[in-house]
């Protein structure tokens, strides 16, 4: 019995797909997936417990989609979504559950009280967890996913029976299916092969990334910390009670190398004020990279039979901590329009997939955008862009509704 008291049982038909794939001939499944990372796995495991048949194809391997290092903070409708996808036994005993966050302006401190302003909380638990508990659950049930599978292509989407075509170690297979769901992020194939007449796209690319690293200490602050110095953004975060994440506003033109771990550690303490600089635990690097920071949007997220979800049809800068959140409260939608299809014969759930995602998708992103305007050092040759940032974060002290707004942005409860 699944969680959601859908009992799996293997159709008839599932059973002779399973006996055709295992004959090598041309292969028929529901839903082609293409992408492993949260959005493809997370779809996946939610078709699988409508008894939807999936597969899943991903370019890299199992260990490579593991080893990246990326978000941090779940929003409570994601929560939901994983416990309802029957996948969140380990989130609620490693996940900290986090009731507000501290924001910094030139170091004085304001805190905002998510529970007590939007009624909702926040919980820390890595993206890299996340996923490794869906592949876990996919792996379980035996659910075909074939990771390495290169020159993965997209035909006939616009007719009944699309077709995906892709080569694993040497040898080219074609699934035929009823559906396409493009969870293959930014880079993939699937956005790159809609005409690009049917497709507008909205874009904002900011002059500056972020320079992460993650060291095995405790966290010095039970909360995240959002910093706006004058040397530039600076945030505290956390993977664990012994795992701790910063980051660095850094120019675009950064190289990585330049980083040594000291001068990571010297950077973010100037950016402290100097208590919690002393209070700050270092350590050698785990990981460190940059990432560039960028607003987009694709519209819309439905061509025919081809779905786009997650970071394929949309990125946010990461200063709100939206982007997995968004690429999960896709597949939730999704999925269930699917299901709608598959036990109803309605169509009106993946009819109104796109314009539901996409309100969701703009929320996120103007919230995103407005974070990282207030947080970060922006180019302001006269002062003016850093006095109406010091405004805005005093309007969150003594106007509650502007907290209260934050709260609800950052906790998810928009369009809920
Ligand atoms: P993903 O995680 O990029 O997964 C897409 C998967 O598709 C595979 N793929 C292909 N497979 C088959 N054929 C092809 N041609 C393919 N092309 C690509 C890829 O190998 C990959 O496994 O997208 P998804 O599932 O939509 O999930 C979205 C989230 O990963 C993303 O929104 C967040 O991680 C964004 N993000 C962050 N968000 C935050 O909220 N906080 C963060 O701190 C944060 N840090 C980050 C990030 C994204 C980053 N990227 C994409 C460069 C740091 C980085 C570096
Ligand atoms: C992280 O822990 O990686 C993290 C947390 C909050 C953000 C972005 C990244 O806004």
């Amino acid at each position: 019995m699944q969680p959601d008291g859908i009992v799996r049982r293997r159709t008839n038909a599932a059973k002779s797909r399973a006996a055709e794939r295992e004959r090598g001939d041309k292969i028929r499944t529901q839903v082609v997936i293409v992408g492993a990372g949260p959005a493809g796995l997370l779809l996946g495991r939610l078709l699988e417990n409508h008894g939807v048949e999936t597969v899943i194809l991903e370019r890299r391997s199992a260990a490579y989609v593991l080893g990246r290092v990326r978000a941090g903070v779940l929003e409570q409708g994601t929560v939901e979504l994983l416990e309802r996808a029957g996948v969140a036994r380990r989130l609620h005993e490693d996940g900290l559950v986090h009731e507000g966050v501290e924001l910094r302006f030139d170091g004085e401190r304001h805190r905002v009280d998510f529970r007590a302003l939007a009624g909702r909380t926040v919980t820390v638990y890595g993206q890299t967890e996340v996923t490794h508990d869906l592949m876990d659950a996919r792996a379980a049930s035996g659910t075909a996913t074939v990771y390495e599978a290169e020159q993965v292509s997209l035909h006939d989407f616009d007719g009944a029976s699309p077709t995906v075509r892709y080569v694993k170690d040497g040898v080219g297979h074609e699934i035929v299916c009823d559906f396409i769901a493009g969870c293959d992020g930014f880079h993939g194939v699937s956005r790159a092969g809609v005409p690009a007449a049917a497709l507008q796209t909205f874009e904002r690319v900011y002059p500056f990334g972020w320079l992460g690293l993650m060291v095995e200490k405790p966290p010095f602050s039970d909360e995240l910390i959002y910093a706006n110095h004058e040397r530039g953004f600076a945030l505290c975060s956390m993977r664990s009670p012994h795992r701790s994440r910063y980051y660095v506003q850094v120019p675009l033109d950064e190289r990585l190398e330049d980083w040594s771990d000291a001068r990571f550690w010297d950077e973010l303490r100037r950016r402290l004020d100097g208590e919690t600089a002393q209070r700050l635990l270092t350590g050698p690097a785990l990981e460190k990279s940059i990432a560039p920071l960028r607003s987009f949007v694709a519209e819309p997220m439905r061509f025919g039979r081809l779905f786009l979800a997650g970071d394929a049809a949309h990125i946010v800068p990461p200063t709100g901590a939206k982007g997995l959140n968004l690429a999960m409260g896709d597949v939730g939608l999704l999925a269930a329009g699917l299901a709608e299809f598959y036990e109803e014969r309605s169509e009106a759930g993946i009819d109104a997939y796109s314009s539901r995602a996409l309100a969701r998708v703009w929320a996120a992103e103007r919230f995103s955008w407005w974070m990282t305007s207030l947080l970060h050092r922006l180019p302001d040759a006269d002062g003016f862009t850093r006095r109406i940032q010091r405004a805005e974060f005093d309007q969150l002290r003594w106007s509650q509704a502007a907290a209260r707004a934050l709260a609800e942005n950052y906790t998810g409860a928009f369009g809920r």
